[in-house]
């Protein structure tokens, strides 16, 4: 099972999200799960635009590298043109990120499995633990409901 986070803070951001959804369930496959829609202030810069995030889980047959590249056109396709840049953020009509695939660890230039930050976000956490409470992180050996906790705390 592949679990994806999705972030929006520019636009209609409610449409962006069912946009999104309705293109990965198109590219990707089947969605099984989403959770619902979160209004959560941006996190690690400065905006005037609060953002809408999500989780979903999603039974795709193809690779960590072939969801990334498909991933990646979806947010071009829904208008995302620039990626943050000089090592800020920048706001966005969506942003679609790889959280967990299986078991899978994956540490290279283009793509890092399980997602580095999202164990320390919020904004990813409360989405994903709606949808996965007992789902094993592979890296930190606890479950996102335990990871959840420890953040919330
Ligand atoms: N995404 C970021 C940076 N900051 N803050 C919120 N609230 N939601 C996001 O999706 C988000 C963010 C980088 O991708
Ligand atoms: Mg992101
Ligand atoms: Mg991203």
């Amino acid at each position: 099972m592949l679990y994806l986070g999705l972030g929006s803070n520019l636009g209609n951001r409610h449409a962006n999200l069912m946009q999104a959804v309705a293109l990965i369930e198109e590219k990707l496959g089947r969605v099984v799960c989403l959770s619902n829609f979160y209004e959560t202030q941006p996190w690690g810069y400065v905006s005037a635009f609060s953002f809408l995030n999500a989780a979903l889980a999603v039974e795709t047959s193809l690779s960590p590298y072939e969801v990334l590249n498909i991933t990646q056109s979806i947010e071009r396709e829904l208008g995302r043109y620039s990626k943050s840049s000089h090592g800020t953020y920048t706001d966005r009509p969506i942003d679609i990120d790889l959280l967990l695939m299986d078991d899978q660890i994956c540490c290279t230039e283009t793509l890092t499995l399980p997602h580095p930050l999202m164990h320390e976000r919020l904004f990813v956490m409360e989405p994903l633990v709606e949808i996965a409470p007992t789902l094993k992180h592979p890296a930190l050996g606890k479950t996102i409901l335990e990871i959840y906790n420890t953040l919330k705390a």
